[in-house]
């Protein structure tokens, strides 16, 4: 789907209009029609989180400008997670968790990437940004998890994650252990390419 559809013509027509709640009818209206599956939807939002970083690059969107479209963009995520559990499979094959290590706050693309884990038929954990990594090591523990995926938007957070990686593969040799995020979009010169993975393309739990 590109970037000129009505969808995103009518969700820009909304957030310049700084209509949170027409947006997210919008959003439900195009799902409820069919003109838009929730792959769509999530691909048209990621354009535009992405064309907003680029005009507070430009210095033509304010801060607050870009902060309100985040939150508009997550209003609409979160209300589709009633409708991402009806569309996935009712059997779960394995547990993910999901985080950004310590000081990283960009968690929106991780918390879309849980969806993609849940309609591939995964038990998926969002536990966000700016997570310690002993309260993941509890949490992997405790929600007996299969898999984590990590998220990093800058480079500074991509070296951080390289401890959370040797501290958890320590403790769980059998875990598999993803990372991804803007950080890894150009390259991953260093990192092995069985830490990649594409987030259109998540494996069903039975195709690992
Ligand atoms: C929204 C946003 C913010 C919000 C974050 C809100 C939130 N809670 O998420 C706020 C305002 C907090 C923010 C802050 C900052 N931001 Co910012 N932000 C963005 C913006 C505009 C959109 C990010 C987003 O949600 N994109 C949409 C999602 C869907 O895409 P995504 O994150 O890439 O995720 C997808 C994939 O990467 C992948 N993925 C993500 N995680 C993982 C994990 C795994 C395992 C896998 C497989 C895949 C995967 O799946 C997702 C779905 O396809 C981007 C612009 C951009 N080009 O992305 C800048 C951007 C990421 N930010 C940037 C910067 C520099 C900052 C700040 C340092 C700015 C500042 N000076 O304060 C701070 C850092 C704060 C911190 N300590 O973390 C830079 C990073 C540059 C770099 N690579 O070093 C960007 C690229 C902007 C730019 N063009 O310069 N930001």
């Amino acid at each position: 789907m590109s970037s000129d559809t009505p969808l995103r013509a009518g969700l820009d027509e909304r957030i310049r209009s700084r209509d949170r709640i027409g947006a997210v009818d919008l959003a439900h209206a195009s799902l409820d029609d069919g003109s838009v599956t929730l792959g769509d939807l999530y691909r048209v939002l990621s354009e535009i989180l992405v064309d907003v970083g680029v005009e507070w690059q430009r210095g033509t969107a304010a801060v607050w400008q870009e902060h309100f479209v985040t939150g508009v963009v997550r209003t609409i995520v979160e209300s589709c997670a009633t409708r991402v559990e009806a569309a996935a499979p009712e059997e779960r094959g394995a547990t993910v968790v999901l985080a950004a290590p310590g000081d990283e706050y960009h968690d929106l693309g991780l918390r879309m990437l849980t969806d993609r884990f849940i309609l591939a038929g995964w038990q998926a954990h969002f536990l966000g940004a700016n997570l310690p990594v002993d309260e993941l090591s509890a949490a992997v523990e405790e929600l007996g998890a299969d898999a984590v995926a990590l998220s990093a938007s800058t480079h500074f957070h991509r070296v951080g994650l390289r401890s959370y990686i040797s501290i958890m593969s320590a403790a769980r040799p059998r875990l598999r252990i993803w990372v991804g995020g803007p950080a890894f979009a150009r390259e991953h010169e260093g990192w092995e390419d069985e830490l990649m993975l594409d987030p259109l393309d998540v494996p069903s739990p039975g195709d690992l």
